[in-house]
């Protein structure tokens, strides 16, 4: 069982190495070079319609036939159901988990992505942008910390939730906050980046 996973170095691809690393899985990493435009090739394109990595193709998928899979959260959940790993099968426990993802995905994912952006990349300074998107991600901070209260992980047992939002709290010195201020997620994520699997996921593409 083979997967093609094309990637990049960012906080979106970080999920996909972390997860596959974590798994033990066996994979070909061919990475797609994002700050060279190699997102935008046609072969690149003809995997992911939308030009972003992650992506992977999965030589054995469903039915035995290789099988396309885009989005970096349907990428975890893909994989969790192959392996039965990182997330679990009885129904509320796998929906706490789907619902952490959601939040990564459509709050975490977006909001950083414009902290990162108006913080480090735009060509002119738009305080307005800058103050909007840093608010709104120290509040979801400020939700991650108390979601974090009494429980080790976001959902249950360490899983897909934990390594979506891993990799952009990763990024807090780009979205210039201070996790001594969110102790909770400060725990969480020492223990999470304690993790020999996690941790190589974390480095790739070299
Ligand atoms: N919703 C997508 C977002 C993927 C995404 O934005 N990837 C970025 C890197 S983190 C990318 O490929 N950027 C290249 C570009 O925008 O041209 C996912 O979660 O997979």
């Amino acid at each position: 069982m083979t997967i093609e996973l094309y990637t990049w170095k960012t906080s979106n691809g970080r999920k996909a190495t972390i997860m596959l690393e974590e798994c033990g899985l066996d994979y070909n990493l061919h990475p797609i070079n994002i700050a060279t435009d190699d997102q935008f090739t046609a072969e690149f394109i003809a995997i992911n319609p939308n030009s972003k990595i992650p992506a992977i193709v999965d030589r054995d998928g469903p039915n035995g036939q290789p099988y396309t899979v885009i989005e970096s959260g349907a990428i975890l959940m893909y994989l969790a159901e192959k392996t039965g790993k990182f997330m679990p099968s009885e129904m509320a426990a796998r929906y706490e988990v789907i619902q952490w993802l959601m939040f990564q995905m459509g709050g975490i994912g977006p909001i950083f992505g414009q902290v990162h952006h108006f913080k480090r990349a735009a060509k002119e300074e738009v305080p307005y942008a800058i103050n909007r998107y840093y608010t709104e991600a120290k509040r979801l901070y400020g939700v991650l910390n108390a979601r974090l209260e009494g429980r080790d992980y976001l959902a249950g047992d360490v899983s897909i939730a934990d390594f979506a939002t891993l990799p952009w709290v990763f990024r807090h010195d780009w979205q210039e906050v201070d996790l001594a201020e969110f102790p909770n997620v400060k725990r969480w994520y020492d223990t999470l980046m304690a993790r020999p699997a996690l941790a190589r996921g974390m480095e790739l593409p070299a």
